[in-house]
C-alpha cells in the first residue's frame, strides 16, 4: 500500500470574494492511495471545519489504514476526499469528455459580469449563473436587464447567497421577466422569506447553504423548490450525498452538483460523482476551473503536477 497526504495552494487569476472575505488563492489537501486521488478542501465561511481540523482527521484516517483498522471520517470534507480516493476514478481526456457539463458562471462586480457576458457575444450560453446581492439593487438590475436585452431567451440562475431581504428580492424581480429566471439560489437568509418570495413572484427557488436549515422532511412543503445544490466538499461523502439525492428525486427536485472552488482534480472528481446520478440533462455548478491561474494537473494532461504539492505525509509498505 502506498499512501500520501499533500498540501496545495493554487492562486486565483484575481482574488475571489467569498461572503465577506477575498481569497487570493485556494488551500487544500490531496490524499492518495494506490493511484486513487481525493481532495480535502473545506471552504472558510461555508464549511464547519477548518483545514487544520481536516488535516488532523486525514492523518487519523491514514494511521488507522496503516494499522488495518476501519475508520469512518466525521468531517464532511474528509469523508468526501476519502470516498473519492477509494473510488479510484480514472483520469483521462477521453473520460473527461464523457463527464456532465456545467453552466457558465459569472462572478464579480456588475460591470465585470456585464463585460464578461458581452465577451461571450457570439456564443451566448443558454443557462448562466450570476452572483447577486453584493452591490446596489440599481446596479445589479441594470446588469440583469442588459443581459436579458442582449439575449432574450437566456435562463439565469441568480445566486444571492441569502443577501437579499424579501423586499429587495421582490423589488428586483418586479423588473425582470420571470421566463428569464431558471431559479434563485438562496434568495434570502431564511426559509420563510425564500418561500414568501417564490410564492409572490412565481419564480422557483433553490437551496444551497440553506439546505442545512431545511430538514429533508420539509422539502415537500415549498411551493416551488426547483433544485438542491450539493457541494460534496462542504456537505459530506457519498452516503450523505446519496441520501440528499434520493430524497430530492422523490419530490422531483433537480439535484445540481456544485463546486467549492476545488482544484481541477477536485472538480474532475465531483463531475465523476455527478455522472453517476440519474438525471442526465442537468448542467452542474462546476464552472470554476477558469478562475485559477494554473492547474494542479500537468499541462495538457490529467496527471498531478507534484511540483505544486508539499508533502505532509507519505508511507509505503
Ligand atoms: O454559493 O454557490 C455558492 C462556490 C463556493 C462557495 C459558494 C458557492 C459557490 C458557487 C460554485 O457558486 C459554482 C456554482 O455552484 O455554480
Ligand atoms: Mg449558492
Amino acid at each position: 500500500m502506498k499512501i500520501g497526504l499533500y498540501r496545495y495552494n493554487l492562486p486565483f487569476v484575481e482574488p475571489i470574494r467569498f461572503l465577506d472575505t477575498y481569497l487570493p488563492s485556494r488551500n487544500g489537501l490531496l490524499i492518495c492511495k494506490d493511484g486513487g486521488w481525493g481532495e480535502i478542501c473545506p471552504l472558510t465561511g461555508f464549511s464547519d471545519e477548518t483545514i487544520e481540523e481536516a488535516e488532523d482527521e486525514a492523518l487519523t484516517y491514514i494511521k488507522h489504514l496503516k494499522n488495518g483498522v476501519d475508520y469512518f471520517p466525521e468531517l464532511p470534507s474528509v469523508q468526501h476526499g476519502v470516498d473519492c480516493m477509494n473510488a479510484k476514478f480514472e483520469y483521462s481526456e477521453e473520460k473527461y469528455k464523457q463527464l456532465p457539463p456545467n453552466y457558465t458562471l459569472l462572478i464579480g462586480s456588475p460591470k465585470d459580469i456585464t463585460y464578461n457576458w458581452f465577451r461571450l457575444i457570439d456564443d451566448f450560453p443558454h443557462t448562466i449563473k450570476i452572483k447577486v446581492g453584493r452591490c446596489s439593487l440599481k446596479d445589479e438590475l441594470k446588469m440583469l436587464k442588459e443581459i436579458c436585452k442582449k439575449s432574450p431567451s437566456v435562463k439565469m440562475i441568480l445566486d444571492a447567497n441569502g443577501y437579499w431581504s424579501k423586499e429587495e428580492a421582490l423589488s428586483i424581480m418586479g423588473f425582470l421577466n420571470k421566463d428569464n429566471i431558471e431559479y434563485i439560489e438562496d434568495p434570502c437568509n431564511n426559509l420563510d422569506d425564500c418561500e414568501f418570495v417564490s410564492q409572490q413572484t412565481g419564480i422557483p427557488i433553490a437551496f444551497d447553504q440553506l439546505v442545512r436549515l431545511c430538514p429533508i422532511t420539509d422539502w415537500g412543503s415549498f411551493t416551488n423548490l426547483k433544485a438542491i445544490l450539493i457541494k460534496p466538499s462542504i456537505i459530506g461523502g457519498k452516503q450523505v450525498c446519496q441520501a440528499i439525492r434520493k430524497h430530492a428525486e422523490t419530490f422531483n427536485i433537480k439535484v445540481v452538483a456544485s463546486s467549492s472552488f476545488e482544484s481541477q482534480l477536485g472538480n474532475y472528481n465531483i463531475r465523476t460523482i455527478a455522472s453517476n446520478w440519474p438525471y442526465k440533462d442537468v448542467y452542474h455548478g462546476l464552472d470554476t476551473n477558469k478562475y485559477f491561474k494554473y492547474s494542479i494537473f500537468k499541462k495538457d494532461s490529467f496527471e498531478i503536477n507534484f511540483n505544486l504539492l508539499s508533502t505532509i505525509y507519505e508511507y509505503e509498505d
